[in-house]
């Protein structure tokens, strides 16, 4: 958003609301748009009432069934301290035909646009970005696969988005910040104990695709890149079942309560074992919906403690160790 001027991030975001995947999604607040006087005087209700719909927009696109992710500005979709507050509420605007009155409804966004990124992006790149040497962008790979090509499409789209912040052009306001700090970046494929461990290596090939072709928009230079598919928590177990006489590899979990598996509800006590679905072969293109056949995704409860001989405990994980390593091994080296 800093390279942008509310103008840009306006026709950015509206064009991005007309894309087949998101029309139906958007539809309340693009025709609550077209009924806006953007030129007459602010109106504060009508301003908290445009954001709001935005608001609902974005929350909806980021749910499962659509899981898109190009969805700025982020704080929208966590406010936290920040939430009501003018900052975070504004909306983008169809550019005004005429130029607009300092006291219009088009200036109040915009200079609120312009305060989120004074009060929002800016410090969080000069508090916490700037200071980074080494970086973990967690992706749900598994969640945009689940819901199509869009999804895919919109998650690559994000990469490049977020690979660009890490090497902003030279000579803007970023690059002074940055330097060529960020020397390693990892981006894990989260969630890998939702699939079978013969599948795991499918899903970091299928990232790993993602990110070269974010890479090669962006040309990041400088920063060594590694994907990896994880589990901070390994919710699964291996198992084998049979499916119409075949034998499949499947994950045995518990499904937290009120998750369904083909209209069966669970009460989250009862174990299931489940066929993931087979992973789209690596020849195919990550755009290509013919080869995705979808994972079926169920959420499982963490699995009990267990614990260690010395007393403490420990989790299951899938990887954590890998990620580690690459993040911070040669500093204990
Ligand atoms: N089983 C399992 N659950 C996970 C993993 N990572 C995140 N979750 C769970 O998934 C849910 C949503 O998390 P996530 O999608 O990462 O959060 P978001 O960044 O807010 O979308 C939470 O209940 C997490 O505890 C993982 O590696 N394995
Ligand atoms: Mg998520």
């Amino acid at each position: 958003l800093l390279d942008q001027s509310y103008e840009q991030f306006s026709q950015e975001t509206l064009d991005l609301a007309q894309k087949p995947a998101r029309q139906a999604i958007s539809q309340i607040f693009l025709s609550a748009l077209e009924e806006t006087k953007i030129l007459a005087k602010a109106d504060e209700a009508v301003a908290k009432q445009l954001s709001g719909l935005f608001k609902s927009y974005l929350l909806e696109c980021r749910k499962d069934t659509h899981a898109l992710s190009m969805l700025p500005p982020g704080r929208f979709l966590m406010p936290g301290d920040l939430e009501d507050s003018p900052a975070l509420t504004f909306a983008p605007l169809p550019k005004p035909e005429a130029k607009p009155a300092s006291d219009s409804l088009y200036e109040l966004m915009q200079r609120r646009f312009e305060a989120y990124k004074r009060v929002v992006v800016k410090p969080f790149f000069v508090d916490h970005f700037a200071r980074l040497d080494r970086q973990v962008v967690m992706v749900d790979a598994l969640q945009a696969l689940n819901a199509g090509s869009e999804a895919i499409q919109d998650l690559e789209h994000a990469l490049t988005s977020i690979l660009k912040c890490f090497r902003p052009g030279s000579g803007s306001w970023l690059s002074g910040l940055l330097g060529n700090r960020l020397d390693r970046i990892l981006f894990a494929a989260t969630k890998a104990d939702h699939l079978h461990q013969s599948d795991h290596d499918k899903l970091e090939r299928f990232l790993d695709r993602l990110v070269h072709e974010a890479q090669e928009r962006v040309k990041v230079a400088g920063a060594e890149i590694e994907t990896l598919a994880i589990a901070a928590v390994r919710a699964t177990r291996e198992a084998k079942i049979t499916e119409n006489g075949v034998r499949l590899p499947a994950i045995a979990g518990t499904p937290i309560e009120g998750e369904t598996i083909d209209g069966d509800i669970f009460d989250g006590i009862r174990d299931v074992a489940v066929f993931p679905g087979d992973f789209p072969d690596k020849e195919n293109s990550p755009e290509d919906q013919e080869a995705l056949s979808p994972v079926r995704f169920v959420r499982f409860r963490p699995p009990k403690l267990e614990r260690k001989q010395d007393g403490s405990f420990y989790l299951p994980h899938i990887r954590l160790d890998r990620a580690l390593d690459f993040i911070i091994g040669d500093k204990l080296a």
